[in-house]
């Protein structure tokens, strides 16, 4: 979805454009370090035209790393509250102190949906977060990842390591581009389950929410395997949700089910996920097959869980009357 059909969705939804242009900002000493204008000197104000209107801010005691890759723009600040943080093209991917509500949610809702995942392909996910994660099963044999931007995966192993030692994992192999192209070339059936850990659909990370992804998606899965999506918020992005949702109906033949979860750092402090399964063996999302073995030696995250387990697994699936509405309507 382009930007501006973003914007203009969001618009038809009865907001306003704040004429932001995607950009965020952050102010020292009345100049800006990074595009717009003012909100508070010293602090980085999260803005974008699919949030109008509002600007998460956090307090920056400095920054570590700004460049600028083929695909986007890349910056690392330290933050007073929440850690290093990693932004692309101004908006929050991860803090150090709320990833483990994202990462842990995006990969064991689908994994520990399925009985014995072996083959796991992560599409995004370049901070190695997910990878992470992937990590603690025993039963995973292969996973590979495919994140386009190189400079993420330098970034992350430079300035986040407890993230980037997913890539430690003697089972990663790492792929450098498109998503999309990845995909179009995996044999049929080939992965257990597919994880796609996207920035939102504005920019490098548009296409991933557009139907031929979600068909290369189902074609790359094997009978019963299991895809999970970044799907934006159930505040901010009804209709993005709405169209994903439809799309997935008609594509994915198993189960086809939304679940949310919260990290105060990205905007409305919420972030849904989709979760869809191909026909063949029946997979129930609400109730988790599996059960983490947090000691496995193959775990590179190398400690507990910070966020997940299975009562939140199922409570992910409980949504708000005004969400369940709309979503539920999509089911027919
Ligand atoms: N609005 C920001 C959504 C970012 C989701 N992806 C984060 C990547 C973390 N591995």
């Amino acid at each position: 979805m382009e930007a501006e059909a973003v914007a203009k969705r969001l618009r038809e939804d009865g907001t306003e454009d704040n004429g932001a242009g995607g950009v965020s900002s952050i102010v020292e000493d009345g100049k800006t370090m990074d595009c717009i204008s003012t909100v508070i000197p010293g602090w980085f104000s999260e803005m974008s035209p699919m949030w109008p209107g509002e600007a998460h801010s956090l307090k920056v005691e400095q920054i570590l790393f700004q460049g600028k890759s083929l695909y986007q723009n890349v910056m690392v600040f330290q933050s007073s509250t929440y850690g290093k943080v990693l932004v692309l093209d101004g908006v929050i991917q991860v803090t150090e102190r709320d990833e483990c509500a994202y990462q842990e949610m995006i990969t064991h809702l689908p994994l520990c949906s399925i009985p014995s995942p072996k083959k796991v392909l992560v599409i995004g996910g370049g901070d190695g977060g997910v990878l992470r994660e992937v990590s603690r099963y025993s039963s995973v044999e292969v996973i590979d990842i495919c994140e386009i931007d190189a400079m993420v995966v330098d970034v992350s192993k430079k300035f986040f390591p407890k993230l980037a030692i997913g890539f430690e994992d003697p089972r990663v192999s790492l792929h450098i581009g498109d998503g999309v192209a990845f995909l179009k070339n995996v044999p049929e059936g080939t992965y257990d389950a597919v994880i796609v850990d996207s920035s939102d659909p504005i920019g490098p990370a548009q296409e991933l929410f557009e139907k031929p992804f979600f068909e290369s998606v189902a074609r790359a899965l094997r009978p019963g395997g299991v895809v999970c999506t970044q799907a934006e918020s159930i505040w901010l992005h009804m209709h993005i949700i709405e169209d994903i949702v439809s799309v997935c109906r008609q594509i994915f033949k198993g189960s086809v089910n939304y679940a949310w979860t919260t990290v105060p750092t990205y905007p409305s402090g919420v972030i849904g996920f989709m979760l869809c399964s191909t026909k063949g063996p029946a997979v129930d999302f609400m109730h988790p097959v599996n059960q983490i073995d947090e000691n496995d030696s193959f775990n590179k995250a190398k400690g507990p869980l910070k966020f997940y387990n299975p009562e939140i697994h199922s409570a992910a699936f409980c949504l708000p009357s005004f969400a369940k509405r709309i979503i539920n309507s999509e089911t027919g």
